[in-house]
């Protein structure tokens, strides 16, 4: 059955293309107009051991955040496709990731129902010129896209893009075992 899912979306704000394939290794091109953001990506799928291209371009001049929580939207929406059609997943997924002085945690429930709770108190505003507030709208979009309870907390740290990219790393191996192959559908109700 196939784990793979391309997307495309296009409004006034933002035109993106996603692909994800759980069974392929990383490297593809992810190309967002935000060096920061794809540097995250990019670890993410890495990190996770899945492919993801990502061609995404938007309105940066007027605010990062319509194409940040827009990727979020369409990565969620891929994976909510590989869910559907890809057969029964493991559901939970779960990853304590550090990155130097940083420590972060994720955890997936592909539960059918979206929820975001998302706790990092970074020391910085930016990395780079990338706003990091812009993560908690990227985060949300995917729980909302994918339709899963998604948790992530960045415990400590002191350097933000550490901190960040932890997460990041975090939920790619979180993301990585819950959609993993399961025997049998994850649910006392019997369906998802
Ligand atoms: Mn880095």
């Amino acid at each position: 059955m196939s784990r793979q899912a391309r997307i495309g979306r296009d409004t006034k704000e933002t035109r993106i293309t996603m692909e994800v394939d759980l069974d392929r290794a990383p490297g593809g091109r992810i190309a967002t107009g935000l060096p920061f953001f794809d540097h995250m990506l990019t670890a993410m799928a890495f990190h996770g051991g899945f492919d993801l291209l990502v061609d995404a371009s938007g309105d940066l001049e007027v605010d990062p955040h319509h194409l940040v929580e827009d990727c979020g939207i369409v990565l969620g929406t891929c994976l909510e496709e590989v869910f559907r059609e890809g057969g029964p997943v493991r559901r939970f997924g779960h990853a304590v990731i550090p990155m130097d002085e940083a420590l972060a945690e994720a955890t997936v429930d592909v539960c059918g129902r979206p929820t975001l709770v998302y706790r990092a108190d970074l020391p910085q505003t930016h990395a780079g010129s990338f706003a990091l507030w812009l993560l908690r709208e990227f985060f949300g979009g995917l729980s909302m896209g994918a339709r899963c309870a998604l948790h992530l907390e960045c415990r400590y740290g002191e350097n933000a893009h550490h901190m960040a990219e932890a997460l990041f790393k975090a939920l790619g191996k979180a993301i990585a075992s819950a959609y993993a192959s399961a025997d049998d559908e994850m649910s006392t109700k019997g369906t998802i």
